[in-house]
């Protein structure tokens, strides 16, 4: 059907009434230079971790490179790299946080 402003199909309304959002990981990178407590402080501030599990996964991110610290819908995980990198940046840590697609 042509035309910008076509009605959508009874297939499309059922697809989009039934396919779950896509959903994206936000991961912290590790650096050299950001302090642990730093990055345990962001991830009981942005990621609502209690202290043991902002520890256990800023830790894994220093042995491993990269960590998850949550899976959420586009635009929230979004605002979270955002917030982190903004936070980083007020204190001039080079802390870098990055999204993907699950
Ligand atoms: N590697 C940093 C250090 O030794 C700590 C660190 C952990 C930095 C996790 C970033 O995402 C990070 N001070």
């Amino acid at each position: 059907m042509p035309g910008k402003f076509r009605e959508s199909t009874v297939a499309e309304k059922q697809q989009s009434r039934l396919k779950p959002p896509p959903m994206y990981r936000v991961i912290l990178l590790n650096d050299d230079y950001t302090p642990m407590e730093f990055v345990v402080i962001v991830l009981q501030q942005f990621f609502s971790k209690n202290r043991e599990q902002a520890t256990e996964i800023m830790l894994k991110v220093h042995r491993e490179g990269r960590g998850v610290c949550g899976v959420y819908p586009k635009d929230i995980a979004a605002t979270k790299v955002e917030q982190v990198v903004a936070f980083a940046n007020e204190h001039q840590h080079p802390l870098q946080c990055v999204m993907e697609e699950t």
